[in-house]
């Protein structure tokens, strides 16, 4: 036995983590895929890295050193499951599973209880930061037992990306916590992205600004408050022009957005969790509005209003500074929410996460990394209990400084008939948090009335009901929500 450390599943991902792994010093890969086609083009094409290469599942067991470390990085669902099966017949108590692929974390939490009765580890990692990543250096939300982080979190430490010094990788918690968070945070990335493309609508539509330009704006945005990745590959897209047509790609690109499910995953959640995820679930919805093409087709004549929304050249600048605003507080919003479906899912699963250090390991290797996440970790340093996110004070400030444009971006688009659905989501969002009275109360009158609910007053503790098909007085009730 050579190798500390063993990937299986040599697909894309699978192949660059191993080679990552192999690139740090005192590394030794065992390598294993199905088909050895796969693991002889990684060994064959990377002469100088350490690997040590199975064909078969008992001889990738033999080559590692124990207590056995292996990565699977195969495809989600019925194969990672395969695999696990495999694995658990060939190694013994004390090794460690992991599985680095796309999981959902209930089933994370499954498998983590049935691999844990043979006294094998199993954790659930959740990779982010795509192909590059897994090559270079990715964001890792690893889950599962301490004590197996004891041995994983070092080598995992080694290979993740690195962001102001700090290894992007912490042990988040245990079973499924992992999955979960790595879920939230492509939420979060489906919502930011959403985010972006209502803002170059709007700079296009209402702006009259071409890609490219709008591409110089990104980049500006890109010096100060919104700086991230999302923002500075947006203005590389807008910037690119096809090669066939010599039009802009972004106006070639069919505009119908696709998905691999994590979004869809997030508000599935978030809705069991009694979550507000408005802005994911916005961004989600917006996907899929644009997937369905033929209501699409038949809708075009459907009336918008008369009156264009159109800026001057004078008031251009303080437009596209409107818009920026918007942006940036419909972005607190996501991030506000986000953070509240980790909260709830800790809660519901019994995780104690540290929100502050999930907000750190985003900073690099993964798709929302920005610097802004710095000042999310800094709001839970100072109040780790910390309700609402926007309630932080940075955040508060930068509220306060933005609602002036967020309100005449979101009430303008709405105006001009731009769908804006995540800029006015989060508004709402924002909005329905600081009211002193919602009319949720009309809400819980109407199920009163229709199903005998019951309420609750605000003077007198208790649960109540009105009398409505009989003397319309009140009658105290049992609590039946
Ligand atoms: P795939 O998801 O396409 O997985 C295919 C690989 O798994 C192949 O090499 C296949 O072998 C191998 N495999 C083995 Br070993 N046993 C298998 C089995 N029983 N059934 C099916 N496949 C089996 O690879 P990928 O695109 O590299 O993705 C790996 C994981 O990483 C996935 O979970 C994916 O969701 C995740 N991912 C994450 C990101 C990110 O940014 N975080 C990006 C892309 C993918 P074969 O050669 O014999 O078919």
């Amino acid at each position: 036995a050579q190798a500390n450390i063993g990937v299986i599943g040599l697909a894309v991902m699978g192949s660059n983590l191993a080679r990552n792994l192999a690139s740090r010093e005192g590394n030794t890969v065992a390598v294993y895929n199905r088909s050895a086609e796969k693991t002889h083009t990684l060994t064959s094409e990377h002469p100088e890295a350490n690997f040590v290469a199975s064909e078969t599942i008992e001889d990738f067991a033999k080559s590692l050193q124990t207590p056995r470390t292996a990565i699977i990085m195969v495809k989600a669902g019925a194969g990672t499951d395969a695999v696990i099966d495999q694995l658990t017949k060939v190694f013994e108590p004390g090794d460690i599973i992991v599985d680095g692929g796309n999981a959902l974390f209930t089933d994370t939490i499954r498998r983590e209880k049935a691999v844990k009765e043979t006294g094998i580890h199993f954790v659930g990692a959740g990779i982010s930061g795509g192909e590059e990543g897994a090559l270079k250096g990715p964001s890792i939300m690893p889950g599962g037992s301490a004590e197996s982080y004891e041995t994983l979190g070092p080598i995992l430490s080694s290979i993740a990306a690195v962001a102001e010094g700090e290894p992007c990788v912490t042990h988040v918690g245990t079973d499924g916590a992992g999955h979960f968070v790595k879920m939230i945070h492509n939420g979060i990335e489906y919502a930011d992205m959403q985010l972006i493309a209502e803002a170059y609508d709007l700079l296009r539509k209402v702006g009259g600004l071409e890609p490219a330009e709008i591409a110089d704006v990104f980049t500006e945005w890109n010096q100060g408050e919104l700086e991230s990745y999302l923002i500075e590959i947006t203005a590389e897209v807008l910037r690119q022009t096809d090669a066939k047509t010599g039009k802009p790609i972004v106006d070639i690109i069919v505009d119908e957005a696709g998905s691999k499910g994590t979004g869809v995953w997030t508000v599935q959640n978030a809705l069991d969790l009694g979550v507000p995820v408005s802005g994911i679930a916005e961004a989600v919805f917006a996907r899929s509005l644009s997937s369905h093409r033929e209501q699409r087709d038949v809708s075009t004549n459907l009336p918008g209003p008369s009156n264009p929304w159109t800026v001057s050249e004078d008031d251009k600048k303080g437009f596209i500074e409107d818009v920026r605003l918007a942006l940036y507080a419909s972005k607190i919003v996501a991030y506000s929410q986000g953070f509240d479906a980790i909260n709830a899912g800790a809660e519901k699963y019994d995780w104690n996460i540290d929100k502050g250090a999930i907000s750190k390991i985003w900073r690099g290797g993964c798709i929302i990394r920005a610097q802004f996440l710095n000042r999310i970790a800094d709001a839970y340093d100072e109040q780790p209990a910390l309700e609402a996110l926007l309630t932080a004070p940075y955040f508060t400030e930068a509220l306060v400084r933005a609602q002036e444009s967020w309100r005449r971006v979101v009430a303008g688009a709405a105006g001009a008939g731009i769908p804006a659905p995540a800029f006015s989501s989060s508004l709402s969002y924002y909005d329905g948090l600081r009211a002193e009275r919602l009319p949720a109360s009309l809400v819980q009158g109407q199920r009163d009335f229709f199903g005998a609910h019951t309420y609750k007053r605000v003077d007198t503790e208790g649960t109540f009901h009105t009398l409505w098909s009989g003397d319309r007085s009140e009658i105290e009730a049992v609590d039946t929500h």
